[in-house]
């Protein structure tokens, strides 16, 4: 655990500029990497995508969850779904596109993108541990009717370090909303990924240009640099 006497900040390299975090101060947010995204016969899937595209981001997001939970940093997960009954999906949500299986349509996983079904649950790689926050949301946006702005403000969080699928669906609806409401957002590159590279390479992109408009990005490789620099200070 972080000893509260030392100086616990660290510099990321990142784009568009390096950025110094207090890590007392910063979570991790892992986003929605369930099985209904990154397993045959879920959600993803079932929008025509291939999705084992998304699997490139579970190694370098074990790494930095490895790190945040050893320096005893705040984790977040979260998880797209919805209630069982159907009654918190809006009907342009239920009714959008040709999937070949709709929310709550029974799949090999279970109901399509419910709350409680084998599909919903974190991939196994990256389960939380017990006593970790996992929020659970109906939008892509992970502060759109959940509790997490009020969970951050009472851990007197400024900075996310921000990983998960989609690049350039909830990752990046998160990070505006949390940029809008304040939080300096590093997106972890290749902690993110998407059924389409070229989504991927420009939701990044979009995230850093014009001098960081709305975050930062870093790989997992600059950040556990910053994170070990941390670690290594602790006596
Ligand atoms: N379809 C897609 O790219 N993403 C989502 O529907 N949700 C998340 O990004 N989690």
């Amino acid at each position: 655990m972080m000893d509260s006497n030392q100086a616990s900040t660290g510099t990321v390299v990142a784009e568009p500029e390096p950025i110094e975090l207090n890590w007392s101060t910063t979570a991790l947010v892992v986003i929605d990497m369930q099985r209904d995204f990154l397993e045959p016969g879920g959600f993803g899937e079932s929008l025509g995508n291939d999705v084992s595209r998304l699997g490139s981001a579970v190694g370098p997001i074990a790494s930095v969850l490895a790190a945040a939970r050893a320096m005893g940093m705040l984790v977040i997960h979260t998880r797209e779904g919805h209630l069982p009954d159907l009654s918190d999906v809006p009907r342009a949500k239920l009714r959008r596109g040709a999937p070949s299986l709709r929310i709550g349509d029974p799949g090999p996983m279970g109901r399509i993108l419910i709350r409680g079904e084998p599909g919903h649950d974190i991939i196994s790689e990256l389960y939380p541990l017990d006593g970790e926050i996992v929020i659970d949301k109906a939008g892509k946006g992970a502060f759109y009717a959940t509790e997490l702005g009020d969970i951050l403000r009472k851990g007197g969080i400024e900075n996310l370090l921000v990983c998960g699928v989609t690049t350039e669906v909830c990752v990046n609806t998160t990070v505006r909303e949390a940029n809008d409401r304040g939080y300096r957002c590093v997106v972890i590159a290749d902690g993110c990924a998407s059924y389409f590279p070229e989504f991927h390479d420009m939701g990044l992109k979009m995230i850093k240009a014009q001098g960081g408009i709305f975050g930062w990005v870093a790989d997992s490789a600059a950040v556990l640099k910053a994170m070990q620099a941390e670690t290594t200070n602790i006596v």
